[in-house]
C-alpha cells in the first residue's frame, strides 16, 4: 500500500474521530492517538500501576528502533510485574527529537530514543559521534559506546535532566536524492540536502558543496514530496521503512555518518524510582538496545536490494570517492574537534585505535 494512500487513509479516520469526540480530547490533548482500545487498555494499565512511562521516537512502527521500544516494554513490565506501566509511541505522536527531550526535561514525558546529532545542542561534547566517517564499523562503535569513554559522555547528560542509559543504533547514513546519481564529492554540487538540526552536519554537507537545510524528521516526507529539498540522508532501513524510495530516485552508499541512538530518560523520573525500579530500567535498556541493534543490522544490510526492487538506481561509491569526501569534510571536523573537550576527543580517538587492534 502506498505512502501516500496509507497518510490519506489515516487523515480520514483521524477527521472522523475527531468530529466524534467534537475534537476536544481532554485526557491526551497533544496525542493523536488513533487507536481507541489501545488508549483504553493504557489508561487501564496506568490506573493500575505505580509509574507510568511514556515513551516516544520520531520513526515508526515498522522500524527496528520501534521494536526495540517494545521490547524495553515487554521487560519491564513483566520484571515489576506491571507496577511499570510502559506507554510506547512512534512516527512522532509525542514530538520530533528536540521537543521530546525538552519534555523529558520538563518531566511530562519519560523517555525517547533520539539520535546524538540533536542531543548535541543540549551537550555539545555529543557532537564527536557525528564526526563523519569516525568509526570503521558498528562492532568498534559497539565497543567505544558500550565502554568507558561512552558512560563518560552518557554521564555528561545529568545536568541537562537528562538520564542516558543506553546506545542503541540508527546506523551508517546514506544519502537520497530526486535530481541525479552521486557518485563523487562533486555530484553533491548544488543538491538541496534536509540534515538533522546540528551545525556539524551543516557544515560537513556545505564543505562538499551541496546545500543543507535542517528539518525535522516529522517534516521530511512532506518535503521530500513537494520538492523542498532535492535529497537527504539516513540509514538504509528508514529510507525503506519510511517510504522515501517513493519520492526519491537516486541512493548512494556514502554511509558517511555513523548514526548513534542513545536511550534517554527523563533524569527527575528516574530519579522518583525506587533503586530495583531503577535497575530493571537500566537492563532493560540496555537489552532492548541488544536486541535492536541486532534487528537494526539485520534491516540495514536488507533494505538495499528493496530500494532497488522498488525502483531506486543505487550508485556505489569507491573508496577513493569516499576518501575525497573525507577530505573535503577534514577541515569541518578539525575545527568542531578544536571546541571540545581536548581530553574526551582524545580519548574517544584512542578507544577507536583500540578497538580496531
Ligand atoms: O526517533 C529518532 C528519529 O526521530 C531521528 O533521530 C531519525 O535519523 C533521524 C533523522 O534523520 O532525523
Amino acid at each position: 500500500m502506498s505512502k501516500k494512500f496509507v497518510m490519506f487513509f489515516v487523515s480520514m479516520v483521524m477527521m472522523f474521530l475527531l468530529a466524534a469526540c467534537g475534537g476536544n480530547n481532554e485526557e491526551s490533548p497533544e496525542v493523536n492517538n488513533n487507536d481507541t482500545e489501545i488508549k483504553e487498555e493504557n489508561a487501564e494499565a496506568a490506573a493500575d500501576a505505580e509509574f507510568t512511562i511514556r515513551a516516544g521516537i520520531g520513526l515508526n512502527n515498522e522500524h527496528p528502533q520501534y521494536k526495540g521500544l517494545e521490547k524495553f516494554k515487554e521487560i519491564v513490565e513483566e520484571e515489576t510485574d506491571g507496577a511499570i506501566h510502559v506507554e510506547t509511541y512512534h512516527s512522532g505522536q509525542l514530538g520530533d527529537d528536540r521537543t521530546m527531550m525538552e519534555a523529558l526535561q520538563l518531566g511530562s514525558q519519560e523517555v525517547t530514543v533520539p539520535s546524538t546529532a540533536p542531543i548535541a545542542n543540549f551537550v555539545s561534547d555529543f557532537s564527536i559521534f557525528d564526526f563523519p566517517f569516525l568509526f570503521p564499523n558498528s562492532e568498534v562503535a559497539d565497543e567505544v559506546l558500550d565502554g568507558e569513554v561512552g558512560q563518560k559522555f552518557l554521564d555528561k547528560l545529568d545536568d541537562q535532566n537528562l538520564k542516558g542509559l543506553a546506545y542503541w543504533e540508527n546506523g551508517f547514513r546514506d544519502l537520497t536524492n530526486s535530481e541525479k546519481e552521486v557518485a563523487s564529492v562533486d555530484d553533491f554540487e548544488g543538491l538541496t540536502i534536509r540534515t538533522m538540526e546540528n551545525d556539524l552536519h551543516l557544515d560537513a554537507f556545505r564543505a562538499m558543496g551541496a546545500n543543507p537545510t535542517p528539518m525535522a524528521f516529522t517534516e521530511l516526507f512532506t518535503a521530500l514530496q513537494q520538492g523542498t529539498v532535492d535529497g537527504q540522508e539516513n540509514p538504509f532501513a528508514t529510507i525503506y521503512l519510511e517510504g522515501f524510495y517513493e519520492v526519491q530516485d537516486y541512493v548512494s552508499d556514502t554511509h558517511h555518518i555513523y548514526s548513534p541512538f542513545v536511550f534517554l530518560m527523563s533524569k527527575s523520573f528516574y530519579d522518583t524510582l525506587p533503586e530495583d525500579y531503577q535497575e530493571v530500567v537500566d537492563n532493560a535498556a540496555l537489552e532492548a538496545g541488544k536486541y535492536q541493534r541486532e534487528l537494526n543490522r539485520e534491516a540495514n544490510d536488507e533494505y538495499l536490494d528493496s530500494l532497488v526492487e522498488e525502483g531506486m538506481t543505487f550508485t556505489e561509491i569507491s573508496d577513493e570517492a569516499r576518501e575525497e569526501m573525507r577530505l573535503a569534510i577534514e577541515p569541518v571536523v578539525e575545527e568542531y574537534a578544536a571546541e571540545l573537550d581536548q581530553d574526551l576527543v582524545n580519548e574517544v580517538y584512542q578507544a577507536i585505535e583500540d578497538a580496531q587492534k
